[in-house]
């Protein structure tokens, strides 16, 4: 259903004030879901807020702190969101990671003690366009087996990359689960009574499994194999003990039993390719132009290519498409 952005904006905020969000928490949920949702991203669009709130009701999120600063040496800034949600505490955090990205080269956000349920290209959207290479990563909760294995031991554990693109109109971006689909998407297909795609995950028993309510019972799988086990893995280490927060396993059990969204940490880089390249950048760049340039010539599209054309396509149309389920769910949230 199409519905009017300016509407949808109006309705997150005033569920999130009527619950007793912060206005900064306001904001930052809302203009994180919405910009997911213009790109028909639905899985981390306004859906989420139904997580938020129930997150928050079972006394998993805190919606009336704000973060903090509790770290900043040399290129390295953390900030301790104290449970509240990790949109807050990025957009605290950014201004901070650019300057550290201009004035070292690179740049080191680590967030900590954050409530995470947003699509991570809409914090590395705002790194490319300030001109910076970002790479952003987060684990969730032990939901996935590691390859091998029938046993849930990592996150979904997302990686966000965007590289910037003076000579085009949007940045090169990708960002996926390590995980073969998002565990979102399993939800959202359990609504609609969808069937799943083979390979994403086994039931209780250990067996392939298309059924949705039975992958949410029993375990998701990596996407490739090892190598997504392995890059998973990669996520738990770097986004959880080297930053001194939890592992997905860790997270998991923070939840005690409820079926609360992820708590624990994400590590954010950038990279400003004009301090690594100096009076070179110009030429260095335009051969990454170069490169990318190539995809669609040779038939393949580039990551997040669906993305940009949905945000042109509904920005054309005025309004966002949302779920009528969602929407009543949501509305009834100010009953
Ligand atoms: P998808 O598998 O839908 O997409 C992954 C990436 O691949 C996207 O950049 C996508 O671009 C691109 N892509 C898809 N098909 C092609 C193709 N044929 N050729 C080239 N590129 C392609 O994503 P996931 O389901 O793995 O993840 C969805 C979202 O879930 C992500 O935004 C992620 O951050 C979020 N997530 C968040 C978590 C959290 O803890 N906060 C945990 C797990 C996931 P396009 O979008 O244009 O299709
Ligand atoms: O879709 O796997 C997921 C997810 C976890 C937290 C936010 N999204």
């Amino acid at each position: 259903m199409k519905t009017d952005l300016n509407e949808l904006r109006q309705l997150c905020q005033a569920i999130l004030a009527r619950h007793g969000f912060l206005v900064e928490h306001q904001h930052s949920i809302t203009e994180t879901l919405l910009t997911a949702q213009q790109d028909d991203c639905h899985s981390h669009g306004v859906w989420r807020l139904l997580g938020v709130l129930d997150t928050w009701r079972q006394g998993k999120l805190a919606a009336d702190v704000l973060p903090y600063i509790s770290h900043e040496a040399g290129a390295v800034v953390k900030i301790d969101a104290r449970m509240g949600p990790a949109p807050t505490a990025f957009a605290l955090g950014l201004p901070k990671l650019m300057a550290c990205a201009r004035r070292f080269g690179v740049g080191i956000l680590a967030i900590n003690h954050c409530v995470h349920f947003s699509a991570l290209w809409v914090e590395i959207e705002q790194l490319t366009r300030a001109g910076l290479v970002a790479l952003n990563m987060t684990p969730s909760h032990a939901w996935v087996a590691p390859a091998g294995s029938t046993k849930p031991l990592l996150g979904t554990n997302p990686i966000g990359f965007g590289f910037p693109r003076a000579n085009a109109d949007e940045p090169y971006v990708f960002d996926f689960a390590t995980s073969a689909s998002a565990r979102g998407e399993i939800q959202l297909r359990q609504r609609a009574g969808q069937p799943l795609e083979a390979g994403w995950a086994i039931d209780a028993q250990g067996q392939p499994t298309l059924d949705a309510t039975a992958a949410l019972a029993g375990a998701m799988l990596t996407f490739g194999g090892h190598k997504g086990s392995a890059l998973a893995t990669m996520v738990e280490l770097l986004a959880g003990p080297l930053i001194g927060d939890l592992s997905s396993q860790e997270s998991m059990a923070f939840a005690d039993g409820t079926a609360t969204l992820p708590y624990g940490g994400e590590i954010i880089i950038a990279i400003d390719p004009a301090f690594l390249l100096g009076d070179e950048a110009d030429a260095h760049l335009a051969r990454a132009e170069a490169l990318l340039d190539q995809f669609n010539p040779a038939g393949a599209r580039l990551p997040s290519q669906r993305r940009f054309q949905a945000r042109q396509r509904n920005r054309e149309q005025g309004g966002v498409v949302v779920d009528e389920s969602v929407l009543a769910e949501l509305r009834a949230l100010l009953d």
